[in-house]
């Protein structure tokens, strides 16, 4: 090629060589163009592909909707929001702190997109327990005024409590077989939450929120959450040097982080994002986990150490502060009791993990 140009470039010596290779070119863009637009196989692709834009618009820019006229605090770039906590990161994603958003305006953003969130949880076996906790706080606090499905994935439809729900509000039942062992339960969520996608998500909401079912929302839990990828940092790990983080290290495993990488240790408690993003990291996991037990090795935390290993090549716009996954009992066994109940960066529990 870049011989040709050269040749194209240069004086011609021959003007029946500078035609031949003029007339060569049209035919082969000719050809080209033709292939594209004409073949049936590639419009079919353009016009997925024309449609996946218009979805990611849709959910993607929030700002593109014209707000009303109402008054909002000004904000100060000289002043920032908090001095105590780190409120982006090297990739420039906010991360989520009380006090850094103003949940009025992001409010005003999603409701003229008519958001619709589900809400993902497992209660396998005698989990189903946790459920009536789960969705009663959920209902007092997680996403209030918004349209929301709770999709419960049980092996046990019959013991799924009936709770009453606000407008617009449902509980999607969806059986899974029981598995024998937790762990197999562990291997095969993401394996069903990307399956559901193509059957469920993509027509009936925007964005997916996961969660372990053993948890209580404590506090607000809103549309400050939202974006195309997010993850949450895991409560026991968010102030430790890297090294120290529980990733899989053995070179076996795909799940496996090197010493020398990595942002920050993730909670598989609490992860979510736009379907289509989170079709692509359950599936991406789901795959490398199968990898895995093909070369019969497990990753030292399962699902979360493929979590993270995803998450670390594919960076979350969002990054929610441990305020979204606390753990008193890990807070209290780490010997920290000087700092009070709480440690003082900690403003608000909104998801406690209560087994
Ligand atoms: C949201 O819903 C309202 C009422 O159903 C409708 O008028 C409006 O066009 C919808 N907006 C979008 C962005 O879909
Ligand atoms: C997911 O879908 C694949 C392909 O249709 C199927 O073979 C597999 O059993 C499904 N897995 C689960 C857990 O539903
Ligand atoms: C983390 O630990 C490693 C090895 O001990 C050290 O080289 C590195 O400087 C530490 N990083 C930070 C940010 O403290
Ligand atoms: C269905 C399935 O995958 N079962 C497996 C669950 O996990 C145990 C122990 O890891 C295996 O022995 C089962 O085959």
């Amino acid at each position: 090629m870049a011989q040709l140009v050269r040749t194209l470039s240069e004086k011609p010596k021959s003007y029946l060589l500078r035609q031949v290779i003029f007339i060569l070119l049209i035919a082969l863009s000719l050809a080209f163009f033709g292939y594209c637009y004409l073949n049936p196989r590639s419009q079919k692709l353009e016009s997925i592909q024309a449609r996946a834009n218009k979805i990611v618009r849709k959910i993607y820019h929030p700002q593109g909707v014209k707000l009303r006229r109402r008054v909002f605090p000004q904000p100060n770039v000289l002043r920032p929001s908090r001095r105590d906590v780190h409120v982006i990161t090297p990739w420039l994603a906010p991360i989520i702190w009380e006090g850094t958003y103003n949940i009025d305006i992001l409010n005003e953003q999603f409701r003229l997109q008519n958001t619709t969130i589900g809400l993902i949880v497992f209660a396998i076996k005698k989990h189903v327990i946790y459920l009536k906790r789960f969705l009663e706080t959920a209902e007092r606090y997680f996403m209030v005024g918004y349209k929301v499905n709770y999709y419960i994935f049980t092996d046990r439809p019959d013991h799924v409590p009936r709770i009453p729900l606000q407008n617009g509000r449902q509980v999607v039942i969806l059986k899974v077989q029981s598995y024998s062992h937790s762990q197999n339960m562990s291997l095969h969520r993401m394996e069903v939450i990307s399956n559901f996608s193509e059957q469920h998500f993509y027509r009936e909401v925007d964005y997916l929120v996961c969660a372990d079912v053993d948890m209580k929302f404590t506090e607000h839990v809103g549309v400050e959450i939202l974006a195309s990828l997010f993850g949450t940092l895991h409560p026991g790990f968010y102030g430790l040097n890297r090294t120290n983080f529980p990733y899989e290290r053995r070179p076996q495993s795909q799940a496996q982080i090197p010493e020398d990488e990595g942002d920050f240790y993730y909670t598989g408690a609490l992860f979510g994002g736009s379907v289509p993003e989170v079709h692509r990291l359950t599936k991406a996991c789901h795959q490398a986990m199968m990898v895995d037990k093909d070369n019969r090795i497990e990753a030292v935390r399962r699902e979360e150490s493929h979590l993270n290993k995803y998450l670390l090549y594919h960076k979350p716009s969002k990054v929610l502060s441990p305020e979204y996954s606390w753990d008193k009992q890990m807070w209290e066994n780490t010997g920290n009791q000087q700092l009070g109940d709480l440690p003082f960066y900690i403003k608000r529990i909104r998801l406690l993990i209560a087994k």
